[in-house]
């Protein structure tokens, strides 16, 4: 590794042994590191450089700033952080907020001091941000006003947390106050490229959290991968969307993807699906970022609502079913954009183009990256076969402190925890997560494959499948169903349905109805909720 800059070691010296590491793959001529890179340089600072500071760069929360404005707050907060709150490169600085400008003022701020970013989901309560905090070591806060609350009481637990400061809240002693007695201009600490930026935790749902950390140079690379080969995205382009800064999908979707082309971000503390319609208007936003449920929710709102201005729209976080992409398609003539990611991996590593699209794929590796589909014993299996998938590529897994290290790499490939196919094409066809394959009567049961067909039904507003425990079957294939308004529960139409689109062995054999379904903040179903009720 090249000379740190960092004067506290705890990253480095927590990183798992490099025998355990993914093997990285760095083939593509944009992937070219040299041994020092501090990312907000790469993509803040250089357009202001290069005379462009006047473009607009990042909206919300009442404040419009250009390149030129965001640089200043940012030098001015990363001032703060250095000459007041006393931060060294390497600490770890937590950050919590809604998605707003000022959020991200802080986190280039962090990345400019050298220190490492650990963005904390806005819903996180007081003993979850305390495993964070302990974890990570965090010894500074950046903290939005509106949710200092729960982080006060978690700062009680852990004293390893030695400041936080508050921004958006209108005091003389808050962030604000503090930046505006600084100079508008940093000079970036010279982090190595392969010293360590930022630690986002997982979006897990069980368990401990596990921080995944990621380089200088990993941030940059994401925005050298997906984006050119499958967004294409323009300096023109207003991004928006709903996925927080704390989960990678939303910071590369709504800052570190339009700031590395030269395009402007709009970041809005809610974006509930018809708040977000609102704003795609309001802001005549271009490219939109949002999971597979938030489309299947704003589809049937578009036609009151003018988004002629939108041109582009990402779905990731979770599979996208064929009848929301056909939904989208229909409502707004936009082909989705779908593509796996992970926290791991920091971004999107399966993808396509809208003119590649295939509906009930999620594409191929995007160029960067190599994929395989493994069997239990790690060996290549052939098209068709479902497996677990392996990802390798310019980033990968590297777990802070973790044993999972053990089962997420392995031999040099990282594996997802997802099943897949891969079809007579070379397209990756998602199955279900590992843990989530249903088991009944002998067959295999992807349960996204029943929720595919189900919500090809009209009456069908959103399902989750699951197998339940069954004494003859070992599992029986259960279905939870929200209704679209205006439809009755009907379970033996909905059954007739899935037996007439799919194998009819997979049908549901039970459905419960429901008012709404289990997700977590990142869109993401909850399947283990369901099966402990
Ligand atoms: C699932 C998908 C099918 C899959 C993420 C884009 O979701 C992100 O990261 P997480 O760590 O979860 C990773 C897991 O989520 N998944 C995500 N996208 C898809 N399954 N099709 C998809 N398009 O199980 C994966 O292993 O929360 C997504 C960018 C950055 C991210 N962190």
């Amino acid at each position: 590794m090249h000379p740190s800059a960092h004067l506290d070691t705890f990253a480095r010296d927590h990183l798992p042994p490099q025998d355990q590491w993914p093997e990285l793959v760095f083939e593509l001529p944009a992937l070219q590191f040299g041994p020092r890179l501090n990312a907000a340089t790469e993509l803040l600072d250089r357009w202001v450089a290069q005379g462009q500071g006047d473009r607009p760069c990042v909206q919300g929360a009442g404040v419009k700033w250009s390149y030129a404005d965001l640089q200043a707050e940012a030098n001015r907060i990363a001032n703060v952080l250095v000459n007041e709150l006393g931060v060294v490169p390497g600490n770890r600085v937590l950050l919590r907020g809604a998605n707003t400008p000022q959020l991200a003022a802080c986190w280039f701020a962090v990345i400019k001091a050298g220190a490492i970013a650990v963005a904390t989901m806005p819903l996180l309560r007081a003993v979850e941000l305390g495993k964070v905090i302990a974890k990570a070591e965090v010894s500074h806060a950046l903290c939005d006003a509106a949710l200092a609350d729960e982080l006060a009481a978690a700062q009680q637990q852990n004293p390893v947390l030695r400041g936080i400061c508050l921004f958006r809240s209108g005091e003389p002693d808050g962030l604000e106050a503090r930046a505006a007695r600084h100079p508008a201009s940093f000079t970036n600490v010279d982090t190595a490229s392969d010293d360590c930026a930022l630690i986002a935790f997982t979006s897990g749902t069980t368990g401990q959290p596990k921080g995944t950390m990621h380089f200088h140079r990993d941030i940059i690379a994401i925005c050298r991968c997906w984006p050119p080969h499958s967004l294409r995205a323009e300096a023109s382009d207003v991004f928006i969307g709903s996925p927080p800064l704390a989960f990678t999908f939303g910071l590369g979707g709504l800052l570190l993807f339009p700031m590395s082309v030269g395009a402007s971000t709009v970041l809005l503390e809610k974006a509930a699906p018809e708040l977000l319609l609102k704003a795609i208007v309001e802001h005549r936003a271009t490219v939109c970022f949002t999971a597979p449920t938030s489309y299947r929710a704003m589809a049937p709102l578009v036609a009151q609502h003018d988004i002629a201005s939108l041109r582009k729209c990402v779905s990731a976080g979770e599979a996208l079913p064929a009848a929301t992409r056909a939904l989208w398609k229909e409502k707004t003539g936009i082909e989705l954009l779908d593509g796996i990611g992970a926290t791991e991996l920091l971004h999107i590593f399966i993808s396509h183009t809208e003119a590649t699209a295939r509906p009930g794929a999620t594409g191929k590796p995007v160029p960067g990256y190599r994929a395989c589909i493994l069997d239990d014993a790690g060996r290549a299996l052939p098209p068709g076969q479902i497996g677990h998938l392996a990802v390798k590529g310019p980033t990968g897994c590297r777990y802070l402190a973790d044993g999972r290290q053990r089962q997420y790499v392995h031999d040099g490939w990282n594996l997802t925890g997802d099943a897949y196919l891969v079809d007579a094409d070379g397209y990756y066809v998602y199955q279900a997560r590992t843990d989530d394959m249903i088991i009944s009567g002998g067959y295999n049961i992807a349960g996204p494959e029943v929720e595919a067909a189900l919500l090809s039904h009209p009456a069908v507003a959103e399902c989750a499948v699951i197998g339940v425990p069954d004494a003859e079957r070992g599992q029986l294939v259960k279905a939870f169903v929200v209704l679209r308004e205006g439809h009755a529960g009907d379970a033996k139409a909905l059954q007739e349905h899935v037996k007439a689109s799919i194998a009819p062995y997979k049908y549901p054999r039970a459905i419960e109805f429901r008012s709404s379904l289990p997700r977590t903040e990142t869109g993401k179903l909850q399947r283990f909720k369901l099966r402990e009720t």
